[in-house]
């Protein structure tokens, strides 16, 4: 087969999604009518309209509205069961989640809604498809660091039900450096901790993201290769990069596939992942990805190989786990 037949059977992790980025407009529309609520927009056509982004705050401020129709634990467990089925068609076969419980909690949603309803459907995926599944609790960085402390008090209680914590949201004048305190304590707790970095921002926030935060992993930093000290460090430590190539072009990171940092990252040794970050709006899952990236760069199987490798190797699950996937 060809590299891209290959490439989209192989067996895969994602390790850069967003719970409340895989609202398709279909669910959305359906958890409206369920729960009663007018979305501001008039039928699923005129929503998938709205889907023109020029930047990363012009896309949250959608992403955000849209997920007020997500109010009961059923919800949530419905969003994430429709994730898992998608990425088990496209052959994922561990998926380490985000969600920002904060977006939640502000309207009046217990954090045990979300974090039960996630739960059941990652409990219902692993039986119906085999997916491994985790949670990242990420703190949006457009909010004082103050109240991501309280959040972090607050979920305490429920610590060993979630895998690691992040950083994302706007990242544009929210340096990693106003977090300090916030991750310090996520570490002391003895968890992983991983910062989108170097999406829009720049190089900077991801030497930040590593030092003051103690980030495993950054996600996206595809502007590492702005800085050629950085972009050396990354190679030398082994820093894996949750690169979302459909989300950064969606998002005028690049303006075109073409201009994608990818192959530069890769061929300086980097350790590249790909995801599909917020598939139902930036036009698709991770094997959507995958075509687009091919369409583009022509990749060999070796490459694909490497880049299927990456993301078990770079994941959070246990070393016998691994074992059994690489
Ligand atoms: C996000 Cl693409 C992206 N960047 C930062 N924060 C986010 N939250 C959801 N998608
Ligand atoms: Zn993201």
């Amino acid at each position: 087969p060809d590299p891209l037949t290959l490439a989209l059977g192989m067996p895969k992790a994602e390790l850069h999604v967003h719970i409340e980025g895989t609202l398709e407009p279909e669910l959305a529309f359906a958890l409206a009518r369920r729960n009663g609520i007018t979305l501001p927009y008039a039928d699923e056509a005129a929503l998938k309209a709205a889907y023109a982004f020029d930047s990363l705050q012009s896309f949250l401020d959608l992403y955000y509205a849209c997920a007020d129709v997500l109010r009961t634990r059923e919800d949530f467990y419905d969003l994430m069961l429709a994730y898992l089925k998608r990425a088990a068609a496209d052959k994922v076969i561990h998926v380490e989640v985000f969600f920002d419980p904060q977006t939640h909690t502000a309207r009046g949603i217990p954090f045990t809604t979300v974090l039960e309803g996630l739960e059941d459907g990652l409990a219902e995926g692993l039986a119906r498809y085999g997916i491994s599944g985790r949670l990242i609790l990420c703190f949006l960085r457009h909010l004082p660091e103050e109240e991501c402390l309280a959040t972090l008090a607050e979920v305490e209680p429920w610590l060993e039900r979630i895998h690691g914590f992040g950083l994302d949201s706007s990242e544009k004048g929210h340096p990693p450096s106003k977090f300090v305190r916030l991750f310090a304590r996520c570490r002391e707790l003895g968890k992983p901790v991983v910062a989108h970095a170097g999406e829009e921002g720049p190089p900077a926030y991801i030497t930040e993201a590593l030092d003051l935060l103690g980030a495993q992993r950054i996600d996206h930093g595809v502007r590492a290769v702005e800085d050629e000290a950085v972009l050396a460090r990354l190679v030398r430590e082994g820093i894996p990069l949750t690169v979302c190539p459909l989300s950064n072009t969606r998002l005028c990171v690049f303006a075109r596939m073409s201009e994608h940092t990818l192959p530069r990252l890769l061929a300086a040794g980097a350790r590249v992942t790909l995801n599909s970050d917020d598939p139902a709006y930036f036009g698709g899952y991770l094997n959507d990805n995958i075509r687009a990236v091919q369409e583009a760069f022509h990749f060999d199987a070796a490459t694909w190989y490497r880049l299927a490798r990456n993301s078990f190797e770079a994941s959070f699950a246990k070393a016998t786990e691994k074992a059994g996937w690489i």
